[in-house]
């Protein structure tokens, strides 16, 4: 494959692919602390995790939020964390989607709980007409010190599909690569 047939072949991927990127920072707090996030009370634990060595853990009524660039809502295609609350009879915490006008919706996760590790999809959550900033994960107290609910592997998934003006420069930019080469 010759040169401008690489550049070709690699413009027309690139008309063609969507890219679905965790836009999330430390999503599974595999640092070994809390880089990237803000919270009320979690604290990074490796003793237990759902992937890796590490988790976010709390006892009780706090969060762990991540704010990031604006992205809109129509371009996500995936929200969700996985969650654990070992001691509860039930799952009972509180999610949130944040928004540019400082808004946020919030969903609660409920469920038998088994004691395991179990995936919860907010996806369907996300207002498409606005612009997501951030998300939220509550813990939960019932009045007890032993209220643990455990957080790993968050997801917000958005397609990152670059805008038409800039599939353009790029187009124009391996023009001029072309014929650049060809002078020489
Ligand atoms: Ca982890």
């Amino acid at each position: 494959m010759n040169y401008k047939t690489g550049l070709l072949v690699f413009g027309v991927i690139a008309l063609g692919s969507q890219s679905f990127a965790n836009i999330l920072v430390n999503p599974g707090f595999e640092t070994g602390d809390l880089t990237g996030w803000t919270t009320t009370g979690y604290t990074a634990t490796n003793n237990d995790s759902h992937t890796g060595s590490w988790s976010a853990i709390s006892f009780g009524n706090v969060f762990v939020e991540q704010d990031f660039a604006g992205v809109a809502g129509s371009s996500i295609t995936e929200v969700s964390a996985w969650v654990k609350q070992p001691s509860l009879t039930g799952y009972f915490f509180a999610f949130d989607i944040l928004y540019s006008d400082s808004s946020f919706d919030e969903t609660l996760g409920s469920g038998a709980d088994t004691g395991t590790w179990t995936k919860f999809d907010f996806t369907s959550l996300v207002n498409t007409s606005k612009t997501v900033t951030g998300i939220r994960g509550w813990g939960y107290s019932a009045g007890g010190t032993n209220d643990i609910t455990l957080y790993d592997d968050f997801v917000v998934n958005a397609n990152t599909v670059p805008e038409p003006a800039s599939m353009a420069a790029l187009g124009l930019g391996a023009l001029a690569l072309v014929r650049k080469r060809r002078k020489g």
